[in-house]
């Protein structure tokens, strides 16, 4: 029953943003709890748990209306960090949320000069995203939208969040970076309701822009549950549109306040069926975990929780395979005709004419089968449960 739960090595591609053991614990009602975090210390703590890369926003590293020399600074010791641990920089995105200047959001702002200094903050660390090896720059629009509905005019600010990722497009092609974007949908929080709520609004607004090949989209599972969406399902389509550019996995529970769990803590079934959507579906990115550790933590709480999310991932990493690989689990599949389903529906060379001239089966014998999913189901859950 006992399960064999390796050491996570870099091989694993677990990263973690800077935000997320760094955050500080400061949420509407209280203040902070935790001192602020050095970045080095960051650094070589999330090395030393067998972490593979981090992520920043530009503010995280750099803090907001530093001059020239002192970011230059600052910079150079960031890269010297990443340098003595081996962490690699896998993302990296903009605040363009947290000063007053973005309250009403940055690419979608009703002021045009707000909508002009969030394009310069975001092509200044696209400068730096490209210098530290970033492949994937992630858009999370926390701020962009609005909490009544006078105030925002819909079509016209998807007018300019295309402008704004348009722009951007231009902008690394024509600096030759090696980037991409990934849009981060979230249905609320900070905002009454934000533009792009979800995994299908963003992929659908992706195929509007002049580049669409540059964008995908970033999920986070706590995200997609705040909306009431199955992430699993999500994360599938996305891979299925060639789109799952980068993940964000953490924990939530049901639809509330955007909780940030640890992963693998809150939806513990759907976290299981996320990973099961990772394997199946390919994905071969970084495994970033975007979390905060609770506000009732001190500093050895934060990193019990960045080591519970790695191993938490782990752990129903190996509960999938078995479950994959379990043969009653695979006589399951074949019973509720899952392999069925991917044989195409019409035959070869076979169109609507054909179908016409097809003779129609009994529908209630149809009607009359089982479809045997409990069982199927069931066996998920006691691999789950760790009782197969
Ligand atoms: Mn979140």
């Amino acid at each position: 029953m006992t399960i064999h739960i390796p050491a996570p090595t870099p091989e694993d591609k677990f990263s973690f943003g800077l935000w997320t053991v760094g955050w500080q614990a400061r949420d509407p009602f209280g203040e902070a709890t935790r001192p602020p975090m050095d970045t080095l210390y960051a650094l070589e703590r999330l090395a030393s748990l067998g972490a593979y890369g981090v992520n920043f926003h530009d503010d995280d590293v750099i803090p907001f209306g530093s001059d020239e020399p002192t970011r230059a600074r600052i910079i150079e010791r960031f890269k010297k960090g990443l340098a003595d641990t081996g962490l690699v920089v896998t993302t990296a995105t903009t605040n363009l949320f947290t000063h007053p200047v973005f309250k009403d959001g940055g690419f979608t702002s009703n002021e045009r000069d707000v909508r002009r200094f969030a394009l310069r903050k975001v092509m200044r660390n696209i400068d730096l995203a490209a210098e530290v090896g970033a492949k994937v720059y992630v858009c999370w629009g926390g701020r962009e939208g609005a909490e009544y509905q006078a105030a925002k005019d819909v079509a016209t600010a998807l007018d300019r969040y295309k402008e704004a990722f348009d722009l951007l497009g231009q902008y690394v092609v024509d600096q030759g970076y090696d980037l991409r974007f990934a849009v981060e949908p979230k249905p609320n929080e900070p905002r009454g309701d934000i533009l792009l709520p979800t995994i299908g609004h963003a992929l659908a607004f992706i195929d509007s822009l002049e580049r669409p090949e540059l964008v995908g989209v970033n999920p986070e599972i706590g995200h997609e549950e705040m909306a009431g969406m199955n992430a699993a399902a999500g994360y599938a389509q996305a891979l299925w549109h060639g789109k799952l550019f980068h993940i964000d996995l953490n924990g939530q529970s049901g639809p509330k306040y955007d909780q940030d769990l640890r992963f693998g803590a809150g939806n513990v079934r759907g976290a299981f069926w996320v990973v099961d959507a990772l394997l199946s579906g390919g994905y071969d990115g970084p495994v970033h975990f975007d979390y905060k550790p609770a506000r009732t933590e001190d500093d050895d709480g934060v990193w019990v929780s960045a080591k519970a999310c790695m191993d938490n991932y782990l752990i129903l990493r190996e509960k999938v395979r078995a479950f994959r690989a379990d043969p009653a689990v695979q006589q399951a599949i074949t019973a509720a005709r899952v392999p069925e389903l991917a044989v195409p529906t019409l035959g070869a060379g076979e169109g609507w004419q054909q179908l016409l001239d097809w003779e129609l089966p009994d529908p209630d014998l149809l009607a009359a089968r089982g479809a045997a999913f409990e069982h199927l189901d069931q066996l998920a859950l006691e691999h789950l449960y760790g009782v197969r």
